[in-house]
């Protein structure tokens, strides 16, 4: 059972891994043309057997049907300074020759009621294996850092109560959902001037090993 699940989610570890080099690779691109970023860091899972599960009863997919129904197996996330890089990130990915975008879901226009808000893509993307190609999905969430803090430590919880959230937790959430929209809303009126001084900064601080 084990290898059978170690075969079928190696296309997804592998797409994985590549997009994140391939993200990566756009944040690298503008850092040596010493332009602003609108990608600040990438992460990437492969959705762990048991999440898997659980998500397949929850929704009534059988296991049979995964590859075409279950979208998050591979899942990447793309974390943003402002909200505006957002939209630029959005664009940057629907230009790629090397992927298709299927799905978008624009939680950031329309949070979630949990309080939730992120740019979510669905595409279908094109593995090398030694048998051929294969397609596979993978959801590729775009996110504000301020959108990502809330979201890890709201899915902590999560964890914690199972979904149901006392009442009071789910208006402090609810409210600090709120107030990180501030604060994304606040850095935007400043975007300007705090770009200025990170182009200023990087000129004058030479480049780190991550960069
Ligand atoms: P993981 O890997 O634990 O994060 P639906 O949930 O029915 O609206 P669907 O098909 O699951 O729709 O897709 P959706 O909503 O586009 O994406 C689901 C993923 O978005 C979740 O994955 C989370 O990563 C994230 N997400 C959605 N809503 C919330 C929320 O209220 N809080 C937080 N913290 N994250 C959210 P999973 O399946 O939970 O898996």
């Amino acid at each position: 059972m084990e290898k059978e699940w170690e075969l079928f989610l190696a296309p997804y570890e592998q797409a994985v891994g590549e997009m994140k080099v391939k993200l990566r690779g756009i944040r690298k691109q503008f850092r040596e043309q010493n332009k602003h970023t609108p990608i600040e860091f990438v992460t990437g899972r492969v959705k762990p057997v048991d999440s898997i599960l659980t998500k397949a009863t929850l929704r009534n997919i059988s296991v049979d049907r995964l590859e075409e129904e279950m979208q998050d197996i591979a899942g990447l996330r793309i974390m943003c300074q402002f909200v505006e890089d957002i939209r630029q990130v959005v664009d940057i990915i629907r230009n790629r020759k090397d992927l298709q975008i299927i799905q978008e879901r624009d939680y950031i226009t329309n949070k979630k009621e949990s309080g939730y808000r992120s740019y979510h893509l669905v595409i279908e993307y094109p593995v090398q294996l030694i048998t051929g190609e294969k397609k596979i999905l993978a959801e590729i969430q775009i996110r504000t850092l301020a959108m990502n803090f809330w979201a890890t430590i709201e899915h902590s919880l999560n964890y914690k109560y199972q979904g149901a959230f006392p009442e009071e937790m789910k208006e402090r959430l609810q409210r600090a959902a709120e107030a990180a929209y501030q604060l994304d809303e606040e850095m935007s009126t400043i975007r300007e001037e705090i770009q200025e001084a990170q182009h200023l900064f990087s000129h004058g601080r030479g480049k780190s090993k991550d960069d």
